[in-house]
């Protein structure tokens, strides 16, 4: 590929990891503050606290697909040719976005939460004016705007090199007894995104284009439960995609550091497959507690709940045990990361398992069981992948070395992360709801417990994000990238 394009896009990955890990800590940091109220240690105004868990849960959901993009497009560029352009249209839109969103939260109080749930928006902004509501809502709109332009370009050229999704899927190996091993795992798992994010952006735009329209004219009403519909098929698929994006380092990286491919054979195209179905069906999963869904609705939700993500994680944990097994694996920071992320995974999936049973369900939806859930496996398991990757990416295209104090990062991290999490589902455990700025004198202890772990998981994140800055300091000044050995 011409240098000038790689060049592009290793400035390109830089620059959204660089944001990436400055918004993390940020988030972190408004995480503790919303801990530290509810466990009765700082007061903050009930708006102030829903002001900082709107930022908080956008803010984080953004930057995990943000961060996946960039290990997509880094390593999907070493097999296609990709046009840097695309990967900034999306980094400029996306910070419009923000701007954007910043600008409705903290300028005019918006505070519905990330979730944006019709007609939510519409009745806080006859409280609080319609400029904040439109700007999150539009905010939120050129958001997806710019990611459907990088998917639909990228959906493009997997279509021009390999035929078709159905055959970047492996579908020629699957159905049609083609032998050899399928299209490079990179190439698989994109595709995957592409086809299951497109969809849940556009059912998100479309339940966004309803919140705007209502607020412009009430006379147009819509059904809410269809808009909660679209609504969490969005959240949940592009929640989800984050993992799917970022796992493609794993695959990349512990195949070069083991010296032995990770080969798309039969069982892991059918694996990404399932995934790639199952991630579109199972978001009822988030309407097992209204009744008027149809039940087969539920029960699809219910079932697919447990099969969604197993195929790939497992052959993903499996494959990451095997390729190390008796290799001689170089143990680093970005190895180190990548290999407890796939711990985070397993153990984040757990109990979603437990909470997507319609009986559970019932009585653990609204508690702080779910959020346990998914810190443990985005925190631990999508944003370790960033971590790691950008450990790796400053290696080979920066000045980055591991040193003493990696580890010591590495294990705070976890450790504290976990203790978080443990802290969020002891909290369930004991009926702490969700999503209450204020909590009773019984739950509080779990609160401080788990802001005292957020200090100490933010120390970390602020060793990672300074070494890496200051390993960066090359990127771009034409250094050949120092070695990248296709394996295979
Ligand atoms: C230091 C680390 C972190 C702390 C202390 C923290 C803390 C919190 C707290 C207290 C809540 C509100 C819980 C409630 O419903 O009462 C929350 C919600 C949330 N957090 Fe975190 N968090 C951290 C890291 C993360 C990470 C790494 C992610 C994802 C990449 C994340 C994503 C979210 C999301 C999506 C919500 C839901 C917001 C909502 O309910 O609308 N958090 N977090
Ligand atoms: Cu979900």
């Amino acid at each position: 590929m011409a240098t000038n394009a790689r060049n592009a896009i290793k400035k390109g990955v830089s620059i959204y990891l660089m944001v990436t890990s400055v918004v993390l800590v940020l988030m972190m940091i408004f995480g503790v503050i919303m801990l530290l109220n509810q466990g009765n240690v700082i007061k903050i105004s009930a708006q102030t606290f829903y002001k900082v868990m709107t930022i908080h849960g956008t803010g984080m959901i953004g930057i995990a697909s943000l961060g996946g993009s960039a290990i997509l497009w880094y390593f999907l560029s070493k097999y296609i040719h990709l046009n840097p352009k695309i990967l900034f249209a999306n980094l400029i839109l996306s910070l419009i976005g923000v701007v954007m969103i910043l600008v409705a939260i903290f300028g005019f109080n918006f505070s519905d939460g990330w979730t944006f749930l019709y007609p939510l928006p519409s009745f806080s902004s006859k409280l609080n004016g319609l400029t904040g509501a439109l700007l999150f809502l539009f905010g939120l709109l050129l958001l997806g705007v710019g990611y459907l332009v990088m998917y639909f370009y990228l959906a493009a050229r997997l279509i021009k090199e390999y035929g078709g999704l159905g055959k970047s899927l492996g579908w020629d190996y699957i159905f049609r007894g083609k032998k050899g091993y399928g299209p490079p795992a990179a190439v698989v798992a994109t595709t995957m995104v592409i086809i299951a994010n497109s969809v849940g952006i556009l059912a998100g735009a479309t339940a966004l284009v309803e919140s705007i329209v209502n607020i412009l004219n009430p006379n147009f009403a819509f059904d809410p439960m269809l808009a909660k519909h679209l609504t969490y098929a969005f959240g949940h698929i592009f929640a989800n995609c984050t993992i799917y994006m970022a796992v493609i380092a794993v695959y990349e990286v512990l195949s070069e550091y083991t010296g032995r491919p990770w080969k798309s054979n039969k069982v892991f195209l059918i694996a990404w497959n399932f995934s790639t179905l199952f991630t579109l069906m199972i978001y009822t999963h988030h309407l097992l507690m209204d009744f008027a869904v149809p039940e087969w609705m539920l029960i699809i939700g219910q079932i697919f709940s447990y099969a969604n993500g197993l195929p790939v994680m497992v052959i993903t944990a499996y494959g990451a045990l095997m390729i190390v097994f008796r290799s001689d694996m170089k143990w680093d920071f970005a190895s180190s990361m990548f290999f407890l992320s796939m711990f985070g995974w397993v153990a984040g999936a757990v109990p979603a398992i437990i909470d997507a049973t319609i009986v559970v369900n019932h009585v653990m939806h609204n508690t702080k069981w779910v959020p346990g859930h998914f810190h443990t496996y985005m925190g631990m398991g999508v944003i370790a992948m960033i971590f790691g990757f950008m450990y790796y990416f400053n290696k080979m295209e920066g000045t980055q070395k591991q040193k003493g104090i990696d580890k010591y990062a590495i294990f705070t991290y976890f450790v504290f992360f976990s203790g978080l999490t443990g802290s969020f589902l002891y909290a369930g455990k004991i009926s702490a709801p969700r999503r209450w700025a204020e909590h009773l004198p019984q739950w509080t202890g779990s609160d401080q417990v788990g802001a005292l772990c957020g200090v100490f998981i933010i120390i970390a994140a602020i060793i990672f994000t300074t070494r890496f800055f200051i390993g960066l300091r090359d990127v771009g000044k034409n250094t050949p990238t120092k070695s990248f050995k296709r394996v295979s």
